[in-house]
Parts: C-alpha cells; structure tokens; sequence
C-alpha cells in the first residue's frame, strides 16, 4: 500500500470518520461500514486530508486546471487539497456549488473560479453507485467546462447494480471518458484491517460485503 493510503485510511479512523457496525446507504444496501468525511471537523484533521489527496493526485499524474468541490461534502475537501497545493507551490483555482438558488446578491448556483473553458477536476468524498458524482458532472458541463477527472477519497468498489457489475467508479469512468482516482480503496481497508488488532473483528463482515457487492476487477 502506498503511503498516503495508510495515511488517508489513520486518520480516518483517528477523526471516527470510519466506522463499524450497521449503515443504511443511499443505494439502500445495509454495510458494516460507512465513510463521514464530515468528521475531519479541525483544522489538523482537514490539513491531513487536504495533503493525502495531494498526493494521491500526484501519484496519479492527473491533470486539470481547476478544483471542483460539489456542495456540501465536497466543499471543504476542495478547499483543504487547494491550500496543500499552494504548500507545494501551486496556486490552483477552487470552484463549489450552493444546493438552493440565490435569488439576490451575485446570484446563482456556482462560488467561486470561473469554470468556462476550464478542465475541471471534481473533489469529493466517497463513491457507491455513482449518483452524486454524475450530478456534479453535469453541473461543471453546464457552466462550459470540461472535466478532467475525480478523485475522491473512498472508493467503496461497489457494483453498479446486479446487471452491471463494474464498479461505480469504473462506470462513470467509462462513461465519460475521464479518470476517476481515489485515496484509498475498500481493498485497501481490507488490507489495512489486516496490520491493525483493533480491526480484526470487523474483517469478517468487510470481507462478506465485498463478496456480496463488490465489484469484479
Ligand atoms: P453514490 O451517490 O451512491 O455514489 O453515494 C455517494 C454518497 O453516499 C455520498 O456523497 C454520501 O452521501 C453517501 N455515503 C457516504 O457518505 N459514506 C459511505 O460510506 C457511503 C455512502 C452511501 O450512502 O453510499
């Protein structure tokens, strides 16, 4: 496992942004575990972040112009990956959505960089089945720009549905032709679960779920 994979996946749990037991999905599936990244709620919590994903982007290779951070959970993240780019020395523009329309003052749906004729990365937090990603897909289309790519910091690697059995990621990669990158990966959890005695208990149940919903390689 590369290191801010090991780093991403011990703060998580460090910040109780990683939990065990019983959790409902959007997608209705009951797993045993469940990703908040509304736990990293400090400032060293969202510095570390902020600096995993850096560098799994660097990693990566991706290239891109501008952040994209879908409100609400998307927001920050965008915000604390922009200032360990500027720590690195790249000062990179940062764009977010609000949910509700602004009738009054500058208006509109989009804060933020311009995003016209700008190849756009999206940053958020976690992917299931792939719905939020799409939504914000369509926003950055809307305002004229091009996405570049998405990472995210859990990819969960669940299958789309029982007929389509890519994962979600690999979906809306396919889909629209762009990368879509993640921190750490459910396969990394397992292997992570593995080196740490506090998480021996949980394996089990990991382990039936990704047989039960993960997707094929
Ligand atoms: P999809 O839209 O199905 O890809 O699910 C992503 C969304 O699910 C996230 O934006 C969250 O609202 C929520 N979620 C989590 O935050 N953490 C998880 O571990 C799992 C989910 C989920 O409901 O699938």
């Amino acid at each position: 496992m590369t290191d801010h994979r090991t780093r991403f996946l011990d703060a998580a749990l460090r910040a109780e942004a990683l939990r065990f037991g019983e959790f409902t999905l959007k997608s209705g599936r009951s797993s045993p575990y469940f990703f908040n990244a509304g736990r990293f709620d400090s400032g060293a919590a969202l510095a570390t972040l902020g600096r995993t994903y850096a560098d799994a982007i660097t990693s990566a290779g991706l290239e891109f112009d501008v952040l994209f951070g879908p409100a609400y959970k998307g927001i920050p993240l965008a915000t604390a990956l922009a200032c360990a780019m500027a720590a690195d020395g790249r000062d990179v523009p940062v764009a977010f959505n609000r949910k509700e329309t602004k009738a009054h003052g500058e208006g509109g749906m989009l804060i933020g960089a311009p995003m016209a004729g700008q190849r756009v990365l999206i940053v958020d937090d976690v992917i299931t089945a792939g719905t939020a990603i799409r939504e914000a897909l369509s926003l950055i289309r809307e305002a004229g720009g091009v996405p570049a790519g998405i990472v995210i910091g859990l990819d969960r690697q669940e299958i789309v549905s029982e007929e389509d059995r890519r994962s979600a990621a690999q979906g809306v990669a396919d889909e629209h032709g762009i990368p879509v990158i993640a921190v750490a990966s459910l396969s990394d959890l397992l292997d992570f679960s593995a080196q740490r005695p506090e998480l021996e208990g949980h394996r089990g149940a990991l382990a039936n779920y990704r047989q039960r919903f993960g997707a094929t390689p």
